[in-house]
C-alpha cells in the first residue's frame, strides 16, 4: 500500500467543499491515515513549494496557500499517488475532465482546490512536512472489499 499527501487549498475551505472532496477520495477506497486543519505559514509554504521557486507563479502560489486555512490529508491505498492525481484531474481546472474533482468543482488554474503529491518519493517528503508526528496505522473491516488480496 502507498501513501500520499493531499492538501485542500484555501478555496476549497472558503467554498465549503471539504466534505465533498474528502467524500470523493474516501469513496474511491482511499483510507485516511492523517488529517489536519491548519493555517500554513510562509516558511512551511516555501518548503512545500520549493520545487517551484524559480517559476513565475511561485510568489502567487505561496500567497494563495497562506491566504486561509487548509486541510492536510494523508491517504493510503493501492497506487495512492496515481489514484489521487487521477481523481483530482488536470492542474488547470478549466481543462480538467468532468468527473474529476477539479473538473466538477473548479474552473481556474491557480484556484484549483487541491494538491496531491506527484510521486511516491515526493509523497514521503511532503508527508513528513505536514505530519511530522507520523501517521495512524489501523485496519478497516471493509479493506478486503476494496482491493483483492
Ligand atoms: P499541485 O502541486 O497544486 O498539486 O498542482 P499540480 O501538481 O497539479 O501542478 P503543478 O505542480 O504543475 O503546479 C503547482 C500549482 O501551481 C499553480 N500553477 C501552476 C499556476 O498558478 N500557474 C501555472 O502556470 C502552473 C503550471 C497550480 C498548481
Amino acid at each position: 500500500m502507498d501513501r500520499t499527501l493531499v492538501l485542500l487549498k484555501p478555496d476549497a475551505i472558503q467554498r465549503g467543499l471539504v466534505g465533498n472532496i474528502i467524500g470523493r477520495l474516501e469513496a474511491r477506497g482511499l483510507k485516511i491515515v492523517g488529517l489536519r486543519f491548519l493555517q500554513v505559514d510562509r516558511p512551511l509554504a516555501e518548503r512545500h513549494y520549493a520545487v517551484h521557486q524559480a517559476r513565475p507563479f511561485y510568489a502567487g502560489l505561496v500567497d494563495f496557500i497562506t491566504s486561509g486555512p487548509i486541510v492536510a490529508l494523508a491517504l493510503e491505498g493501492r497506487n495512492a499517488v496515481d489514484a489521487v492525481r487521477a481523481t483530482m484531474g488536470a492542474t488547470d481546472a478549466a481543462k480538467a475532465a468532468p468527473g474529476t474533482i477539479r473538473g466538477d468543482l473548479g474552473i481556474d488554474l491557480g484556484h484549483n482546490l487541491i494538491h496531491g503529491s506527484d510521486s511516491a518519493e515526493t509523497a514521503v517528503n511532503e508527508l513528513k512536512l505536514f505530519f511530522p508526528e507520523g501517521l495512524v496505522d489501523y485496519a478497516r473491516a471493509l479493506d478486503g472489499w476494496i482491493t483483492e488480496a
